[in-house]
């Protein structure tokens, strides 16, 4: 008798573990099926107002340019980066190939240091990410992930901010094009994905042309392909570290993952010179692709 109360006090116990866990994922997706964004929410969307930024003559002359690679919160490397290339003067444009954040340790500082310097930057997927978890946080209802929890702090002004980063930035004066991932060999500008500009990594031959493709694993390295007549600069790649070809330079150098930051710099005279810094401890295990 004792037995099958003990028995039945255990179904009960059971029972009611399984119950409350449904509940609770039922109230979870009801919420999410259920949610409808405010009316002024709707609005926004997370393309930026400018596409294509243009820095014409009157911006880079007689000045240095420095193009830096995925810095992804390493704040500190950075500046130490910065600092380096002696690229905080006036007379250097700074330009900074997307994600800047995210991953790392120092997001907010690194979102703080854009804001506050006469800097560029282009987006990257990772500005991307922290925008859709920003618009998602306006719901009540919805909970960050313990990765996103910083992005719960951004204030609208910060996240105006990344929302506005162009996708790509044009130095008619160098020849050169940086955008964060990559861009399909003879599309215009404007006919480029924003998806694929923030995301690819290699390129599959068509009948018509090439195709875009996010994993490495189909195809060849998109720069491989690229024959110009722009320079491309850009990052996203930190498998394959540093990429020099005759028309790109890729300069994600896995900072996040205990590598180098990198950057490109331009000399007066359009000398082209790679200057980097030691990670100082790697953030994240593994480069994921
Ligand atoms: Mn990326």
């Amino acid at each position: 008798m004792q037995v099958h109360v003990k028995m039945g006090l255990v179904a009960l116990l059971a029972g009611s573990v399984i119950i409350t866990y449904l509940c609770s994922f039922a109230s979870k997706s009801l919420t999410r099926f259920f949610y409808t964004p405010p009316a002024q929410q709707k609005e926004i969307s997370r393309a930026p107002k400018v596409r294509h930024i243009v820095l014409d003559e009157s911006v880079v002359r007689g000045k240095r340019v420095f193009f830096i690679g995925d810095v992804h919160g390493c704040y500190d490397e950075m500046m130490q980066l910065l600092h380096k290339a002696d690229a905080l003067s006036d007379d250097t444009v700074v330009i900074f190939v997307g994600d800047m954040v995210n991953k790392g340790p120092k997001s907010r500082e690194v979102i703080d240091f854009l804001r506050h310097s006469k800097v560029y930057a282009v987006k990257g997927n990772h500005e991307d990410h922290v925008l859709r978890e920003y618009d998602n946080s306006q719901n009540p209802g919805y909970k960050l992930s313990q990765k996103y929890t910083w992005v719960g702090k951004l204030t609208l002004e910060e996240a105006q901010y990344l929302r506005d980063l162009p996708y790509t930035i044009s130095l008619p004066t160098y020849n050169i094009i940086a955008v964060h991932a990559g861009l399909v060999p003879g599309r215009p500008l404007e006919e480029q994905s924003d998806y694929e500009m923030m995301t690819m990594r290699n390129l599959v031959k068509t009948a018509d042309g090439f195709e875009a493709r996010k994993r490495p694993t189909e195809g060849k390295p998109w720069a491989a392909e690229w024959t110009g007549p722009q320079h491309v600069v850009f990052g996203h790649d930190a498998v394959r570290r540093l990429q020099l070809y005759d028309h790109a330079t890729g300069l994600d150098t896995g900072c996040l993952y205990g590598g180098n930051l990198t950057g490109l710099l331009l000399g007066k005279e359009k000398k082209r010179e790679i200057v980097s810094v030691k990670s100082r401890q790697s953030y994240v295990n593994t480069a994921k692709v």
